[in-house]
């Protein structure tokens, strides 16, 4: 370690080896209840989700890989718990996702079946389902995220990160089978489909998802745990009757971006509770969290969660705050197909390089005060490469360069906004057609028409030299 790093957390070695992944979902439950799991507005039972999922198991095992069209309803988890005790990695597709990117991620993954489509699902059908438990090391999901250039990588997330993420996460959280969690975010990533739905399966808790993330539906769903985006949180607080019913929950988590500071006070003054505040990636998944019995300071981001390390690499700047990096039982494995950039994204001692930049502070705890890339878009709590959304609106024939940035906005965090060299063409229209070639999440929500980018002498355009808007 240089002279410029400091680190956090449990030394290698002292990790606790979680049980596998699907043990609690397996295992006989006293407890069940007709709404175990309620998904915009249908209920399943733990034991009618086992049987749906079995049926599911029994006509996919040896797939060698099988996506989901992820729409927020229960056949999305029936299918995905149904992919898991048949140990056949889960690809999640983004259901707004358009043909371009759809095709890239069912072309790149190898996904034999769209399950829902090639596979029946049906909720009502009860199967049993006796096959082994895959090993921690097997892959439980294919998860896609976007890169600063080029199309989205599968991220390959092993059972064992799964397992050792969620379990780190219920001991900083306190989080039990008492709890109800309440969330409405999308089924196809870290967030909503790892901690908002397995979460909820692997503590045993009822999960309420309220199919869209809005104040109303919040509050009238009466839980003890809330997950949310901040963009979820800041609405959450426009609406002072919604935030007011959430001050009887135990614990309102935000994460996936900043949460801005006027968002974390409303929320204080009109809930009486502190937000938890948690870190993480598509990559490592959950790192670092605020515990439910630790200080909740506005800006930081806790500590490293159960066998998790972390350093921050100082670029010698300014003392303290650098890369941050990351060890631990909850890491990817890799990026499917992809050896060079798996590799150029771990240190040669295995730490993964997040390519955000932290600070640490005396007590331990983290901040994180920016991203290395401006080339990575947080809009709305969704990762979106800024090459990838360049490259959808130089598919339009009328576009001749494009420059995509993320500027800053109150309700989204950064908003995606496209500065383009074009002939003949609107603004909506370039708007509807990323929406639809890609997914409607990475439509650029302004474009700005320019005679030329600014360029460099290398011909290389300029980013930080693009007029406002
Ligand atoms: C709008 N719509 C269009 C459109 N413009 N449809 C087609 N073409 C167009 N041009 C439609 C949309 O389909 C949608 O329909 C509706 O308009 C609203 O879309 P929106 O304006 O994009 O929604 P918005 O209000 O901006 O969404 C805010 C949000 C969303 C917070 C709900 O951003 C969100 O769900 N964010 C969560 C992201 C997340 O989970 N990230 C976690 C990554 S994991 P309809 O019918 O759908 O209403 C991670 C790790 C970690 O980061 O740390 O957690
Ligand atoms: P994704 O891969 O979509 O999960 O996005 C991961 C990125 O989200 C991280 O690299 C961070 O930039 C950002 N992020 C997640 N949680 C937080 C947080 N609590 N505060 C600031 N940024 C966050």
């Amino acid at each position: 370690m240089g002279p410029g790093t400091r680190a956090q957390g449990a030394p290698a070695g002292g990790n606790v080896v979680p049980p596998p992944l699907l043990t609690s979902l397996l295992a006989p439950d006293a407890g069940d209840r007709a709404d175990a799991l309620t998904v915009a507005g249908r209920s399943l039972s733990r034991e009618e989700l086992l049987g749906a999922a079995g049926a599911v198991a029994s006509r996919i095992a040896g797939a060698a890989s099988v996506a989901v069209r992820a729409e927020a309803t229960p056949e999305t988890v029936v299918a995905v718990v149904g992919g898991l005790l048949a140990g056949v990695p889960v690809v999640p597709l983004p259901p707004d996702a358009g043909p371009a990117e759809r095709d890239h991620i069912l072309r790149d993954s190898g996904a034999e079946l769209v399950l829902g489509e090639d596979v029946p699902v049906d909720t009502a059908e009860r199967g049993s389902w006796s096959g082994p438990e895959a090993d921690p090391e097997a892959t439980a999901f294919v998860l896609y995220t976007s890169g600063t250039t080029g199309a989205p990588k599968g991220a390959l997330i092993p059972r064992g990160a799964v397992a050792a993420g969620l379990d780190g996460l219920a001991e900083a959280w306190r989080w039990t089978a008492e709890d109800t969690l309440v969330h409405g975010l999308p089924l196809f990533h870290v967030h909503g489909l790892v901690l908002g739905v397995l979460g909820a399966l692997r503590t045993g808790c009822r999960l309420v998802h309220t199919g869209r993330p809005t104040p109303e539906a919040y509050a009238a769903a009466g839980g003890s745990l809330y997950f949310g985006v901040p963009t979820v949180w800041s609405r959450v607080v426009r609406d002072h009757a919604a935030a007011r019913a959430l001050a009887g929950a135990r614990l309102l988590v935000s994460g996936s971006a900043a949460l801005p500071a006027p968002v974390f006070r409303d929320l204080e003054a009109l809930t009486g509770q502190r937000p938890v505040e948690r870190y993480g990636m598509t990559e490592t998944l959950i790192t670092v969290s605020t515990r439910a019995d630790g200080e909740r300071r506005q800006g930081s981001v806790g500590v490293p969660i159960r066998g998790v390390r972390t350093r921050v690499v100082a670029t010698g700047e300014e003392g303290g705050i650098g890369e941050l990096e990351v060890a631990g039982p909850t890491l990817f494995s890799g990026y499917l197909g992809r050896p060079e950039a798996t590799a150029a994204s771990y240190t040669a001692d295995g730490f993964f390089r997040t390519g955000d930049i932290a600070a640490l502070d005396e007590d331990g705890s983290h901040r994180i005060v920016g991203r290395a890339s401006t080339d990575l878009i947080k809009s709305g709590g969704y990762r979106v490469g800024a090459g990838e959304v360049e490259n959808a609106l130089l598919d339009h024939p009328a576009v001749s360069e494009a420059a995509v940035v993320g500027l800053p906005h109150e309700d989204l965090g950064q908003e995606i906004v496209a500065y383009v060299v074009a002939d003949g063409v609107s603004e909506r229209a370039l708007i509807d057609f990323v929406a639809g070639h890609l997914s409607v999440h990475k439509r650029p929500r302004r474009i700005r028409f320019l005679d030329a980018l600014p360029r460099n002498a290398m011909g290389k355009p300029q980013k930080k030299l693009l007029p406002p808007l």
